[in-house]
């Protein structure tokens, strides 16, 4: 039987000029293991250097839209505080307004070509795995969740990977990573998150510049 779910691999991608994060909760480790190792593992095989990658955790998935939010404005402030040096040390102090919380939209901040350690992410990957249980618990944070990473990515104009599995029980996040049991292993999500992000960052490179095909 063919195969009708899951992305055509017709996108070509190459990550040698991107800077990706990804951040990701610590609640089910083993399948998180998994999941990252799998988004790791494209991004490489993406031409992303590995001094471009930064890989961060969080407690839970509740706290992954904050670190989303926070690395991405963190990235903006080593690229300013970057561009700073090279033109001869300007001080950027907090009374600059650029720690805002509210900090803009990488849109008017072209990524250099050449990458840098410094410069501004790309995309960035959120990785989390909530499994149902008997309280409401599940419910609020998948909402909670899924939404926050909707808007920050929207708000940033930087592409959030929703590397957020919400299963109904261990089962079915195990088959998601492809840690499934017998002939049920499943396939491992996160090397679509991968993708996804450097074909995310790309388009919006390519977009931000007024580049459409
Ligand atoms: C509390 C909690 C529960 C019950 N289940 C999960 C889960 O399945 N997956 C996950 O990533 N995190 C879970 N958490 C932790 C919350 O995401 C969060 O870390 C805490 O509520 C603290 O804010």
């Amino acid at each position: 039987m063919s195969e009708i779910k899951g992305p055509s691999l017709d996108a070509k991608v190459d990550g040698s000029s991107l800077r990706i994060a990804i951040v990701h909760a610590r609640w089910n480790k083993v399948i998180i293991d998994a999941l990252v190792a799998g988004a790791l593992k494209k991004l490489k095989e993406a031409g992303v250097k590995e001094s471009n990658i930064v890989v961060e955790s969080v407690p839970g998935s509740f706290e992954l839209p904050l670190a989303c939010s926070r690395m991405i404005a963190g990235s903006h402030i080593q690229a300013a505080s970057n561009e700073a040096d090279l033109l001869g040390g300007l001080n950027f102090g907090s009374g600059s307004g650029i720690l805002s919380p509210k900090f803009p939209s990488r849109s008017g901040t072209p990524a250099p070509a050449i990458p840098s350690a410094n410069q501004a992410f790309d995309a960035v990957i959120a990785i989390g795995v909530l499994i149902k249980g008997a309280t409401m618990h599940f419910e609020y944070i998948c909402d909670a969740v899924s939404h926050s990473l909707m808007k920050i990515q929207v708000d940033t104009g930087v592409p959030v990977i929703f590397g957020v599995l919400t299963a109904l029980n261990d089962d079915q996040a195990l088959e998601r990573a492809g840690l499934g049991k017998g002939d049920k292993t499943g396939h491992n999500h996160g090397e679509e998150w991968g993708l996804a992000a450097v074909e995310m960052g790309s388009h919006v490179r390519r977009w931000n510049s007024g580049k459409f095909l």
